[in-house]
């Protein structure tokens, strides 16, 4: 088995990004050696430090499937082959989308046409502002390889003539809790695949498997599994889709919920 899942507003608060009340499910996949899957919006910087506080050591994935991340132990457990993955001191990665740099340059032009404000158009007090992060945390945020955040200021209805001109340049518009994403035509799904793929070929057998979202953005890593679990949204709807099947709804936002959701997805497998 394993369980993968999304960060903001499903494992962690809406509002106060805490885990507190996860806490216990957590603690019974470790107990269990479940692997536990981080697949986030959210940066490198911001999810090393969250699988620090965890004490989680499998795999994460960050900025919307952006890049793996694969800790050298994991690597070595698991006879990962690395010879197309990037090494660093203590992990290696799989890069999968876009250079935020080329996606900057992407973005400038649009500007004239389109009212938007990105995380490279913010400095720390306006992240702050926007996200309710503390100030190490919206830092850790800036700090991005492949995805640029951004709030729309812009009428709605232009939301679809900007995603095209996006796809002109081999790019994509994602929508998470608060922001749109602008990165590479990559997906959480694909992460979901490439390390279940890992899993499955190391054990010689099928992995079952969990996801939790409550995004479009998670829509193909909920696809991608055996069980997918919708977290409700702050208004309490449920994210719906036609393509989802047999998705549990957890019955509560946040942590709560995401623990409630991960022993009822068990249930199911
Ligand atoms: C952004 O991501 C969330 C996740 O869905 C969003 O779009 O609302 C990212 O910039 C992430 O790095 C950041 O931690 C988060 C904070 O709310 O916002
Ligand atoms: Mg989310
Ligand atoms: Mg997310």
């Amino acid at each position: 088995k394993a369980v993968f899942t999304d960060l903001d507003g499903t494992l962690l608060n809406h509002d106060d990004y805490s885990y507190a009340d996860a806490l216990p499910a957590i603690e019974f996949l470790r107990n269990n050696h479940i692997p536990l899957i981080l697949v986030s919006s959210k940066t490198r910087a911001e999810m090393a430090d969250l699988c620090r506080e965890l004490s989680i050591t499998d795999p994460y994935v960050c900025e919307n499937g952006s890049v793996i991340v694969l800790p050298k132990p994991w690597v070595a457990e698991f006879g990962v082959d690395t010879e197309s993955l990037a090494e660093q001191s203590d992990c290696y990665l799989a890069y999968r989308g876009a250079d935020r740099a080329a996606i900057l340059s992407i973005l400038k032009p649009l500007k004239s046409q389109f009212q938007f404000a990105g995380f490279s158009d913010m400095d720390v007090a306006d992240v702050i502002d926007c996200t309710g992060l503390s100030e190490p945390a919206a830092m850790n945020a800036m700090r991005r390889d492949a995805t640029e955040p951004l709030l729309w200021h812009s009428d709605g209805a232009l939301l679809e003539q900007f995603a095209q001109f996006l796809g002109e340049s081999k790019l994509q518009l994602l929508k998470g809790g608060r922001f749109y994403h602008v990165m590479a035509q990559c997906d959480k799904g694909d992460a979901v695949r490439y390390l279940l793929n890992i899993y499955q070929s190391h054990i010689g057998a099928r992995v079952r498997s969990i996801a939790l979202g409550d995004s479009q953005n998670d829509l193909k890593m909920l696809k991608a599994v055996d069980q997918a679990v919708v977290m409700p949204h702050p208004d309490g709807s449920y994210m719906s889709d036609k393509d989802l099947k047999g998705e549990l709804h957890a019955p509560y936002m946040g942590a709560k919920g995401w623990r409630a959701g991960v022993e009822q997805a068990l249930l199911q497998l």
